[in-house]
Protein backbone atom coordinates (compact mmCIF):
# COMPACT_ATOMS: atom_id res chain seq x y z
CA UNK A 1 0.00 0.00 0.00
CA UNK A 2 1.72 3.17 -1.20
CA UNK A 3 -0.28 5.29 1.28
CA UNK A 4 1.69 3.72 4.15
CA UNK A 5 5.00 4.82 2.67
CA UNK A 6 4.20 8.35 3.79
CA UNK A 7 2.42 9.07 7.04
CA UNK A 8 0.60 12.36 7.40
CA UNK A 9 -0.70 13.80 10.64
CA UNK A 10 -2.74 16.97 10.81
CA UNK A 11 -1.68 19.14 13.71
CA UNK A 12 -3.04 22.51 14.79
CA UNK A 13 -1.90 24.77 11.92
CA UNK A 14 0.68 22.42 10.40
CA UNK A 15 1.22 18.90 9.08
CA UNK A 16 3.68 16.25 10.15
CA UNK A 17 4.82 14.19 7.16
CA UNK A 18 6.92 11.08 7.85
CA UNK A 19 8.94 9.10 5.29
CA UNK A 20 8.04 5.55 6.20
CA UNK A 21 10.33 2.82 4.86
CA UNK A 22 12.34 2.37 8.05
CA UNK A 23 13.87 -0.99 7.05
CA UNK A 24 15.47 0.81 4.06
CA UNK A 25 16.37 3.93 6.04
CA UNK A 26 13.47 5.58 4.16
CA UNK A 27 15.19 5.31 0.77
CA UNK A 28 13.01 6.56 -2.07
CA UNK A 29 11.29 4.23 -4.48
CA UNK A 30 8.78 5.43 -7.09
CA UNK A 31 5.79 4.67 -4.87
CA UNK A 32 7.18 6.71 -1.97
CA UNK A 33 7.82 9.62 -4.32
CA UNK A 34 4.23 9.50 -5.55
CA UNK A 35 2.86 9.32 -2.00
CA UNK A 36 5.07 12.20 -0.84
CA UNK A 37 4.00 14.36 -3.75
CA UNK A 38 0.34 13.71 -2.89
CA UNK A 39 0.98 14.59 0.76
CA UNK A 40 2.66 17.89 -0.19
CA UNK A 41 -0.10 18.78 -2.65
CA UNK A 42 -2.75 18.07 -0.03
CA UNK A 43 -0.94 20.26 2.48
CA UNK A 44 -0.70 23.05 -0.08
CA UNK A 45 -4.40 22.84 -0.89
CA UNK A 46 -5.36 23.01 2.80
CA UNK A 47 -5.63 26.73 3.64
CA UNK A 48 -5.31 25.97 7.35
CA UNK A 49 -1.88 24.41 6.85
CA UNK A 50 0.76 27.02 7.69
CA UNK A 51 3.88 24.85 8.01
CA UNK A 52 5.08 21.34 7.26
CA UNK A 53 7.35 19.15 9.34
CA UNK A 54 9.23 16.45 7.40
CA UNK A 55 10.94 13.60 9.22
CA UNK A 56 11.81 9.92 8.85
CA UNK A 57 10.50 6.81 10.61
CA UNK A 58 12.95 4.64 12.53
CA UNK A 59 16.66 5.33 12.86
CA UNK A 60 17.22 7.17 9.56
CA UNK A 61 15.93 10.32 7.87
CA UNK A 62 16.40 9.17 4.26
CA UNK A 63 19.10 7.18 2.42
CA UNK A 64 18.32 8.67 -1.01
CA UNK A 65 17.44 6.54 -3.99
CA UNK A 66 16.60 2.90 -3.26
CA UNK A 67 19.58 1.23 -4.89
CA UNK A 68 17.95 -2.20 -4.96
CA UNK A 69 16.01 -0.76 -7.92
CA UNK A 70 19.30 -0.06 -9.69
CA UNK A 71 21.09 -3.41 -9.69
CA UNK A 72 22.01 -4.53 -13.21
CA UNK A 73 21.74 -8.21 -14.12
CA UNK A 74 24.91 -9.80 -15.54
CA UNK A 75 25.40 -8.54 -19.11
CA UNK A 76 22.68 -5.89 -18.76
CA UNK A 77 23.65 -2.47 -20.15
CA UNK A 78 23.23 0.64 -17.98
CA UNK A 79 20.37 2.92 -19.03
CA UNK A 80 19.85 6.61 -18.33
CA UNK A 81 17.40 7.01 -15.45
CA UNK A 82 14.63 9.60 -15.42
CA UNK A 83 14.23 9.74 -11.64
CA UNK A 84 15.58 13.30 -11.39
CA UNK A 85 13.27 14.70 -14.04
CA UNK A 86 10.32 12.66 -12.86
CA UNK A 87 10.66 12.74 -9.09
CA UNK A 88 13.56 14.48 -7.33
CA UNK A 89 13.55 17.76 -9.23
CA UNK A 90 9.78 18.29 -8.89
CA UNK A 91 10.11 17.39 -5.19
CA UNK A 92 12.84 19.97 -4.54
CA UNK A 93 10.95 22.59 -6.55
CA UNK A 94 7.75 21.86 -4.62
CA UNK A 95 9.48 22.10 -1.22
CA UNK A 96 10.94 25.49 -2.16
CA UNK A 97 7.67 26.78 -3.63
CA UNK A 98 5.25 25.71 -0.88
CA UNK A 99 3.57 28.88 0.40
CA UNK A 100 4.61 28.17 4.00
CA UNK A 101 7.85 27.10 5.74
CA UNK A 102 9.01 23.51 5.61
CA UNK A 103 10.97 22.20 8.59
CA UNK A 104 13.12 19.07 8.29
CA UNK A 105 13.66 17.14 11.53
CA UNK A 106 16.65 14.99 10.61
CA UNK A 107 16.38 12.09 13.03
CA UNK A 108 19.25 9.99 11.67
CA UNK A 109 21.37 9.51 8.61
CA UNK A 110 20.53 11.70 5.59
CA UNK A 111 22.41 10.36 2.58
CA UNK A 112 22.45 11.01 -1.17
CA UNK A 113 19.25 12.62 -2.39
CA UNK A 114 17.93 12.18 1.16
CA UNK A 115 20.54 14.66 2.36
CA UNK A 116 19.69 17.19 -0.33
CA UNK A 117 15.94 16.86 0.13
CA UNK A 118 16.58 17.84 3.77
CA UNK A 119 18.73 20.79 2.64
CA UNK A 120 15.91 21.93 0.34
CA UNK A 121 13.72 22.51 3.41
CA UNK A 122 13.57 26.00 4.88
CA UNK A 123 14.71 25.07 8.38
CA UNK A 124 16.83 21.98 9.05
CA UNK A 125 17.16 20.78 12.61
CA UNK A 126 18.99 17.54 13.37
CA UNK A 127 19.45 15.17 16.27
CA UNK A 128 23.01 14.91 17.57
CA UNK A 129 23.41 11.34 16.28
CA UNK A 130 22.31 12.28 12.76
CA UNK A 131 24.81 12.65 9.94
CA UNK A 132 24.76 14.17 6.49
CA UNK A 133 26.43 12.31 3.63
CA UNK A 134 26.84 13.36 0.02
CA UNK A 135 27.24 9.66 -0.67
CA UNK A 136 26.96 9.98 -4.46
CA UNK A 137 30.72 9.86 -5.11
CA UNK A 138 30.89 6.52 -3.28
CA UNK A 139 28.89 4.96 -6.12
CA UNK A 140 30.01 7.03 -9.12
CA UNK A 141 27.22 9.61 -9.19
CA UNK A 142 27.14 13.37 -8.75
CA UNK A 143 25.23 15.18 -5.97
CA UNK A 144 21.69 15.74 -7.26
CA UNK A 145 18.40 17.06 -5.91
CA UNK A 146 20.00 20.50 -5.69
CA UNK A 147 23.17 19.36 -3.89
CA UNK A 148 25.57 21.19 -6.21
CA UNK A 149 23.49 24.35 -5.72
CA UNK A 150 22.85 24.16 -1.98
CA UNK A 151 26.31 23.07 -0.82
CA UNK A 152 28.48 25.99 -2.01
CA UNK A 153 25.82 28.48 -0.95
CA UNK A 154 25.45 27.01 2.53
CA UNK A 155 29.01 26.09 3.46
CA UNK A 156 31.25 27.77 0.85
CA UNK A 157 33.26 26.38 -2.02
CA UNK A 158 36.03 24.57 -0.12
CA UNK A 159 33.69 22.64 2.17
CA UNK A 160 31.24 21.97 -0.68
CA UNK A 161 34.01 20.38 -2.72
CA UNK A 162 35.24 18.35 0.24
CA UNK A 163 31.76 17.06 1.03
CA UNK A 164 30.89 16.25 -2.59
CA UNK A 165 34.23 14.75 -3.68
CA UNK A 166 35.20 12.89 -0.50
CA UNK A 167 31.64 11.83 0.38
CA UNK A 168 32.55 11.57 4.06
CA UNK A 169 30.03 11.54 6.89
CA UNK A 170 29.34 15.00 8.34
CA UNK A 171 28.03 14.72 11.93
CA UNK A 172 25.05 16.92 12.79
CA UNK A 173 27.02 19.02 15.26
CA UNK A 174 29.62 19.91 12.63
CA UNK A 175 26.86 20.49 10.05
CA UNK A 176 25.39 23.14 12.36
CA UNK A 177 28.84 24.62 13.06
CA UNK A 178 29.47 24.91 9.30
CA UNK A 179 26.09 26.51 8.61
CA UNK A 180 24.75 23.59 6.58
CA UNK A 181 21.76 23.37 8.93
CA UNK A 182 19.95 25.63 11.40
CA UNK A 183 20.52 23.67 14.63
CA UNK A 184 21.72 20.43 16.16
CA UNK A 185 19.90 19.31 19.33
CA UNK A 186 19.94 16.25 21.58
CA UNK A 187 18.18 13.31 19.93
CA UNK A 188 15.52 13.20 22.66
CA UNK A 189 14.73 16.89 22.11
CA UNK A 190 14.55 16.78 18.30
CA UNK A 191 10.82 16.33 17.72
CA UNK A 192 9.90 18.66 20.59
CA UNK A 193 12.11 21.43 19.17
CA UNK A 194 10.94 20.86 15.58
CA UNK A 195 7.31 20.93 16.69
CA UNK A 196 7.92 24.17 18.60
CA UNK A 197 9.22 25.75 15.41
CA UNK A 198 6.11 24.57 13.53
CA UNK A 199 3.83 25.84 16.30
CA UNK A 200 5.54 29.21 15.93
CA UNK A 201 4.93 29.17 12.16
CA UNK A 202 1.31 28.03 12.68
CA UNK A 203 0.46 31.49 14.09
CA UNK A 204 2.92 33.52 12.01
CA UNK A 205 2.13 35.85 9.06
CA UNK A 206 2.23 33.03 6.51
CA UNK A 207 1.84 35.12 3.37
CA UNK A 208 4.78 37.27 4.43
CA UNK A 209 6.86 34.16 5.11
CA UNK A 210 6.04 32.84 1.62
CA UNK A 211 7.29 36.13 0.17
CA UNK A 212 10.50 35.83 2.22
CA UNK A 213 11.06 32.36 0.74
CA UNK A 214 10.68 33.82 -2.77
CA UNK A 215 13.08 36.69 -2.09
CA UNK A 216 15.78 34.45 -0.63
CA UNK A 217 15.46 31.89 -3.43
CA UNK A 218 15.85 34.60 -6.07
CA UNK A 219 18.82 36.31 -4.40
CA UNK A 220 21.41 33.73 -5.50
CA UNK A 221 20.92 34.55 -9.17
CA UNK A 222 20.29 38.29 -8.81
CA UNK A 223 22.50 41.36 -8.81
CA UNK A 224 21.98 43.71 -5.86
CA UNK A 225 20.07 46.02 -8.21
CA UNK A 226 17.73 43.27 -9.34
CA UNK A 227 17.25 42.07 -5.78
CA UNK A 228 16.37 45.60 -4.60
CA UNK A 229 13.71 45.74 -7.33
CA UNK A 230 12.38 42.35 -6.29
CA UNK A 231 12.26 43.38 -2.61
CA UNK A 232 10.30 46.48 -3.62
CA UNK A 233 7.77 44.37 -5.52
CA UNK A 234 7.43 41.68 -2.85
CA UNK A 235 7.19 44.28 -0.09
CA UNK A 236 4.34 45.94 -1.99
CA UNK A 237 2.58 42.58 -1.99
CA UNK A 238 3.31 42.18 1.75
CA UNK A 239 1.96 45.71 2.38
CA UNK A 240 -1.42 44.57 1.04
CA UNK A 241 -1.83 41.54 3.31
CA UNK A 242 -4.20 41.69 6.28
CA UNK A 243 -1.35 40.29 8.37
CA UNK A 244 0.75 43.42 7.84
CA UNK A 245 -2.16 45.61 8.96
CA UNK A 246 -2.70 43.36 11.98
CA UNK A 247 1.03 43.25 12.79
CA UNK A 248 1.25 47.03 12.89
CA UNK A 249 -1.97 47.38 14.91
CA UNK A 250 -0.82 44.78 17.42
CA UNK A 251 2.56 46.50 17.76
CA UNK A 252 0.94 49.87 18.44
CA UNK A 253 -1.53 48.33 20.89
CA UNK A 254 1.25 46.35 22.65
CA UNK A 255 -0.53 43.00 22.21
CA UNK A 256 0.16 39.71 20.47
CA UNK A 257 -0.92 39.78 16.82
CA UNK A 258 -3.68 37.49 15.57
CA UNK A 259 -2.42 36.72 12.09
CA UNK A 260 -4.87 35.22 9.61
CA UNK A 261 -2.18 33.22 7.81
CA UNK A 262 -2.84 32.12 4.26
CA UNK A 263 -6.37 33.52 4.08
CA UNK A 264 -6.81 37.02 2.63
O1 LIG B 1 19.59 6.15 -10.33
C1 LIG B 1 19.06 7.22 -10.02
O2 LIG B 1 17.82 7.32 -9.93
C2 LIG B 1 19.91 8.40 -9.72
C3 LIG B 1 19.49 9.08 -8.47
C4 LIG B 1 20.18 9.01 -7.36
C5 LIG B 1 19.81 9.65 -6.09
C6 LIG B 1 20.57 9.11 -4.91
O3 LIG B 1 20.12 9.30 -3.80
S1 LIG B 1 22.01 8.25 -5.17
C7 LIG B 1 22.54 7.84 -3.54
C8 LIG B 1 21.83 6.60 -3.04
N1 LIG B 1 22.08 6.38 -1.62
C9 LIG B 1 23.23 5.92 -1.18
O4 LIG B 1 24.18 5.70 -1.88
C10 LIG B 1 23.28 5.60 0.30
C11 LIG B 1 23.30 4.10 0.49
N2 LIG B 1 23.27 3.76 1.89
C12 LIG B 1 24.36 3.84 2.66
O5 LIG B 1 25.42 4.23 2.24
C13 LIG B 1 24.19 3.41 4.08
O6 LIG B 1 23.05 2.61 4.19
C14 LIG B 1 24.07 4.61 5.05
C15 LIG B 1 25.41 5.33 5.16
C16 LIG B 1 22.99 5.57 4.62
C17 LIG B 1 23.69 4.06 6.46
O7 LIG B 1 24.60 3.04 6.83
P1 LIG B 1 24.25 2.09 8.05
O8 LIG B 1 25.44 1.22 8.26
O9 LIG B 1 23.77 2.91 9.19
O10 LIG B 1 22.98 1.21 7.58
P2 LIG B 1 22.96 0.01 6.52
O11 LIG B 1 23.16 -1.28 7.23
O12 LIG B 1 23.84 0.30 5.38
O13 LIG B 1 21.44 0.12 5.99
C18 LIG B 1 20.36 -0.39 6.72
C19 LIG B 1 19.43 -1.09 5.74
O14 LIG B 1 18.95 -0.11 4.82
C20 LIG B 1 20.17 -2.14 4.91
O15 LIG B 1 19.25 -3.15 4.60
P3 LIG B 1 19.36 -4.61 5.31
O16 LIG B 1 20.74 -5.13 5.03
O17 LIG B 1 19.14 -4.33 6.78
O18 LIG B 1 18.27 -5.40 4.68
C21 LIG B 1 20.51 -1.37 3.67
O19 LIG B 1 20.68 -2.21 2.54
C22 LIG B 1 19.28 -0.52 3.50
N3 LIG B 1 19.58 0.67 2.73
C23 LIG B 1 20.22 1.77 3.12
N4 LIG B 1 20.31 2.64 2.12
C24 LIG B 1 19.71 2.08 1.07
C25 LIG B 1 19.24 0.81 1.44
N5 LIG B 1 18.60 0.01 0.60
C26 LIG B 1 18.42 0.46 -0.67
N6 LIG B 1 18.84 1.66 -1.07
C27 LIG B 1 19.48 2.50 -0.26
N7 LIG B 1 19.85 3.72 -0.68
Amino acid sequence: MSADLILTERRDGYRLVTLNRPDKLNAFNDAMHVALRAALEEAEADQTCRALLLTGAGRGFCAGQDLSDRVLKPGEKPVPRDSLEKHYNPLVRKLRALPFPVVAAVNGVAAGAGCNVALACDIVIAGRSAKFIQSFARIGLIPDSGGTWFLPRLVGEARARGLALLAQDLPAEKAAEWGLIWRCVDDEALMYEAQRICEHFAVAPTQGLALIKRALDASAANTLDAQLDLERDLQRAANLTPDYAEGVRAFMERRRPGFTGRKT
